[in-house]
């Protein structure tokens, strides 16, 4: 059975982003394969919005800001574990920049996360001292929105803390999995899906929309 898309829903794509994308510096394998998909995703929902991720060129999470730690290894910060990443969508580079191949010229809003030099942010909601809000749980309730559809890069990072939050917000969420590429490092892909089914989002896949 088709979901029946209605103007109370939203489709959320995150961080489709030339560094998340082949050729970027922190590529997600097959990100580019979900480009399409999300093309034709977007023209069912009056409601898009897209998120960005944003970070100043010395950002905390960037292991080439630690002395003698390497991409993907942890530390501790003040919020809690931190894993470290290559250097990746510094604002004004072009790969912070949404690709050109996205066609959603109807997108209503872009959410940039993570420009706070000291504060990681995967969520669209909060960043990772889980304190300092966005404002999108505001700004998709005054928009009498009530039902989010995630998708994008990457599904156990930034899609699964927004579909997370999302959920904590009030929202009924599902993840689109075909609409979406992981990173995996470290059985993350896995978790994150317990995660996501822990807190009740949905997980669906694109033709359950497209029919
Ligand atoms: C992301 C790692 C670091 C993501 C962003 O978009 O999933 N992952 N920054
Ligand atoms: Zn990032």
């Amino acid at each position: 059975m088709t979901i029946d898309i209605t103007p109370k829903d939203v489709l959320v794509a995150v961080d489709v982003q030339y560094d998340f994308l082949p050729g970027g510096s922190l590529a997600v394998a097959g990100g580019d394969e979900i480009v399409p998909l999300l093309n034709r995703l977007a023209p069912r929902f009056a409601n898009v919005v897209l998120t960005q991720d944003w970070h100043p060129k010395d950002h905390i999470s960037f292991a080439s800001q630690h002395a003698g730690k390497a991409p993907f290894q942890t530390i501790e910060l003040p919020y809690g574990t931190q894993v470290l990443w290559p250097d990746h969508c510094v604002w004004q580079t072009r790969g912070a920049e949404i690709s050109a191949d996205l066609d959603i010229p109807h997108a209503q809003l872009i959410i940039r996360k993570g420009y706070n030099r000291a504060i990681d942010s995967y969520s669209g909601f909060q960043e990772a001292d889980r304190e300092t809000l966005t404002g999108l749980a505001g700004y998709l309730n005054e928009r009498d929105v009530d039902r989010l559809y995630i998708a994008g890069l990457a599904t156990d990072f930034c899609v699964a803390w927004t579909a997370i939050d999302a959920a904590a917000a009030g929202f009924d969420v599902a993840v689109i999995e075909d609409a979406s590429r992981a990173i995996d490092a470290d059985g993350s892909l896995a978790r994150a899906w317990a995660d996501m089914e822990e807190a009740g989002v949905a997980r669906i896949r694109s033709a359950d929309i497209l029919g």
